[in-house]
Order: structure tokens, then sequence, then C-alpha cells
């Protein structure tokens, strides 16, 4: 008697789990990086995996060196210093850098390294955000923006890195 009782609600759960596996295909998002002049520099692919989101980023017609590359916390890229951008994308309330034992931000990312021909491409996986809904979502009101600066982060010093003026910035929007 018990069990009948049961059988709908065993069967509820097992189609949801069959309609739970059928997955929508992993967010995806995309941003166009600008210099200070506005003309394009870059372009990043961004795409939700299980490790957290990966970024593929191909930039040219940058000055030589390395160069720091963050997530800020809003979606705006306004030449030419972009500070519309404003801080490093930080929904856990850490300090800055990956080495710092205190940090990182959510948009603490590897230095880019751009070779003498202007161009460089990385792929790095920012672990502690998301292309889906939630507190550290890419997509949080108000947006984020991919960053490049004119010199390296030392991944210690708050609150961006030592890294310098912002030359290059794209928002990162859906795809
Ligand atoms: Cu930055
Ligand atoms: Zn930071």
């Amino acid at each position: 008697m018990k069990y009948r009782a049961l059988l709908p609600v065993l069967m509820a759960f097992f189609l949801l789990f069959i309609w739970g596996c059928g997955e929508s295909p992993a967010p995806k998002a995309k941003a166009t990086l600008i210099n200070s002049q506005g003309q394009k520099v870059g372009q990043a692919q961004l795409e939700e995996t299980s490790k957290g989101v990966k970024i593929t980023l191909t930039v040219e017609n940058l000055p030589p060196g390395t160069h720091a590359f963050h997530i800020h916390e809003k979606g705006l890229c306004d030449p030419p210093d972009f500070m519309t951008a404003g801080g490093h994308f930080n929904p856990f309330h850490k300090h800055h850098g990956l080495k710092n034992p205190a940090g990182p931000h959510a948009g603490d990312l590897p230095n880019l390294v751009v070779g003498a021909d202007g161009k460089d491409t990385l792929e790095a996986v920012a672990s502690l955000v998301t292309l889906k809904p939630g507190e550290n979502s890419l997509f949080h009101p108000g947006g984020t923006s991919l960053v490049i600066h004119a010199g390296p982060d030392d991944y210690m010093t708050d609150p961006a890195g030592n890294a310098g003026a912002r030359i290059a910035c794209g928002v990162v929007t859906k795809q």
C-alpha cells in the first residue's frame, strides 16, 4: 500500500532526472578589446567549463612585454583611460593577487606576454567566476569587462598588482 502511494513520486523524480540529463549547451560569451584610440586590438572567447570560465584571448598591435590581464567589475569600456570599467571583479571580498594568501579577486588572471610582433594568445581558466546566474556571474547587474594594463601584475599588491594604466578593454557580452 505504502509503496504504491510512493510510485507517482518516484516516477516524477525519474522524469526530472532524465530531463536534467538533456543538458542545455554550455553558456558562452565574447569580448572585443579596444585600445585608448578606440581601435580593435583583441578578441576573447569565454566558455563555461567544469573548472570555471575558460578565456581564450588573442591580441595584436600591443606594446611588446608583460601585461596584466583582469576581469573588471563593470561592463563599460570608455577610452582613453577605461576607468569606467571599475575595479577588479571581486564578489567574494578578497584581496588582490594570485599569489596573495588573502586573495585572489575572482577577476585576477595570469599576465599576458606580448612578443616583438605585438601579438599573443593566452588561455586561462577563471575558476572563481561563472557565465551562469549567481553572485560571481560575469553577467551580474552592470556587467563585467576584460582589461589589459601597461605593466605586469605582481600578483600581490592591492588593489591591482601595480600594473599601471589600462591600455585595452572589452565588455563581456553573451553569445
Ligand atoms: Cu585590471
Ligand atoms: Zn585583483
